[in-house]
């Protein structure tokens, strides 16, 4: 299908939106129920999309089409030094460095901002850092408590889209061009996020706001730290062209030791240079490499499937005790979420059910299945297993029931071909049997016998 014109789903759209909050933005969604983009294959990256939310117990929906990418980069500022600052509050403001034994052939992992006045940077030796800045406070990586606020941040950027591509613990890219249509604009989101990072984890994050990923990237480093920078195909010739050619990623040392040899020292005059001289200077990526110096990529945010995880749930008018009704509400959770992890080729190996008391209180309940599955009986067993357990324990009459799978792999991945197990293959033909009467009458059109 080719892209329609400019947006219909979206004025659709904009009387279902919930009302802003008053900072003007809407809130974040709850879950992202479905999300889904299919881009036609042009350089400037026009897409189409269409998203569904439940946003506070309303479903919202929308469709963008025909509109360029908008890609944000989020990188944490000085980040292990920084949460090291956090933990040790008495180090606000002081020279911290997170490294490896001096004594050793240790390394600079971080350096906060005030260490770097004096010259340190990451990847530096210790025992060198040491020298450049004696007063700095010097302290061992802790691996562990930079995952966890990792996390913390990636749960915020879910918030916004299920499009995030983690490049380290500290930074992401994010595809937002979808949600622009629940949130606001770009800009917007972007600073939103950089406002929830701040409030949640207490720790500066530096935002770019881009039409591709390079941009982003590069827009996020420009006004570090605490930086927020907006880079647009008006501004993006003017912003490049003075920045040292090292600045493109992927120009490591020794490229741009062999370019600034032939006189291209700045993006500018990479742009300018004709590609057989640049061709003679760097080979084969001299085609690719003249794209980024007119701000053109249009490689896509790649999300992480391994993180990802798949959720339904919802909230009632009035708080629900009875066990039949919440495990009727449960199965047909279970069905929509085992019918979209085959939709998208996934098995899920962990099980998690959400519950929300009356006084909002939640709590969640988790079990690990041997061998990841995407047969609704097996999630189902398993689901009904966890809720019994629950119920046994605590119980309570509940506003909100959920569920959601995780730890996700590819269908094929761990497959064993040799031996089939027929009781499993029957449960999938049931499935796929299932899956096509509710593709073609709805989801209401069938549901199993709990
Ligand atoms: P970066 O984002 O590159 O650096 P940073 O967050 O310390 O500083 P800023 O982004 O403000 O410039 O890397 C993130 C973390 O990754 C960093 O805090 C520590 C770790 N790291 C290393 O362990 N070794 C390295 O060589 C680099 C570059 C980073
Ligand atoms: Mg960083
Ligand atoms: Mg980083």
């Amino acid at each position: 299908m080719r892209p329609g014109p400019e947006v219909q789903g979206r004025d659709a759209l904009a009387t279902e939106k919930p009302s802003p909050s008053p900072a003007g933005l809407t809130m974040p969604p709850a879950t992202f129920l479905s999300y889904t983009v299919a881009r036609a294959p042009s350089d400037r990256a026009v897409f189409t999309g269409c998203v569904l939310v439940e946003s506070r117990g309303n479903v919202v929906a929308g469709e963008v089409m025909n509109k360029a990418r908008e890609i944000i980069h989020v990188d944490m500022d000085a980040f292990y030094a920084s949460v090291e600052q956090l933990d040790h509050p008495e180090l606000k403001g002081k020279a911290v460095i997170v490294g490896g034994d001096p004594r050793g052939r240790g390394v600079v992992s971080a350096a906060s901002y005030e260490a770097r006045k004096f010259g340190v940077h990451s990847a530096m030796p210790t025992a060198q850092a040491i020298r450049c800045c004696p007063h700095a406070v010097l302290l061992p990586v802790r691996m562990e408590r930079y995952a966890e606020v990792s996390h913390a941040i990636r749960a915020i950027f879910e918030q916004y889209t299920p499009l995030v591509e983690p490049i380290s613990l500290d930074e992401a890219f994010l595809d937002v061009t979808a949600s622009i249509a629940l949130f606001g604009t770009a800009e917007q989101i972007g600073r939103a996020i950089k406002k929830a990072v701040l409030e949640q984890t207490h720790l500066t994050a530096s935002v770019g706001v881009a039409p591709n990923k390079f941009l982003a990237k590069l827009a996020s480093d420009l006004n570090k730290p605490d930086g927020f920078v907006i880079v647009t195909e008006q501004n993006k010739q003017q912003i490049l062209d003075p920045l040292p050619v090292g600045k493109i990623w992927g120009v490591g040392e020794v490229t741009e030791k062999a370019l600034q040899s032939h006189g291209i020292r700045t993006i500018g005059q990479l742009r300018a240079s004709s590609l057989e001289e640049l061709a003679a200077i760097v080979g084969n990526g001299a085609g690719e490499l003249q794209k980024l110096a007119r701000g053109e990529d249009d490689r896509e945010v790649e999300p992480d499937r391994q993180c990802k995880s798949l959720s339904s749930e919802q909230t009632f008018a009035t708080d629900i005790g009875d066990a039949t009704i919440l495990l009727s509400v449960l199965l047909g959770q279970v069905e929509e979420v085992a019918q979209r992890l085959r939709q998208e080729k996934l098995k899920a190996r962990t099980v998690t059910l959400k519950l929300r008391y009356g006084d909002f209180r939640t709590v969640t309940r988790s079990d690990t299945l041997r061998e990841a599955t995407s047969v609704t009986q097996t999630l189902w067993a398993t689901a009904e297993r966890v809720f019994h357990r629950w119920h046994a324990r605590s119980g309570g009459p509940l506003r909100l029931v959920g569920f959601g799978v995780s730890g996700l792999a590819s269908e094929q991945a761990g497959q064993q071909l040799l031996f089939r197990d027929p009781e499993k293959e029957k449960l999938k033909r049931l499935d796929k049997a299932v899956d096509e009467i509710r593709d073609r009458y709805g989801n209401r059109a069938v549901h199993r016998g709990g």
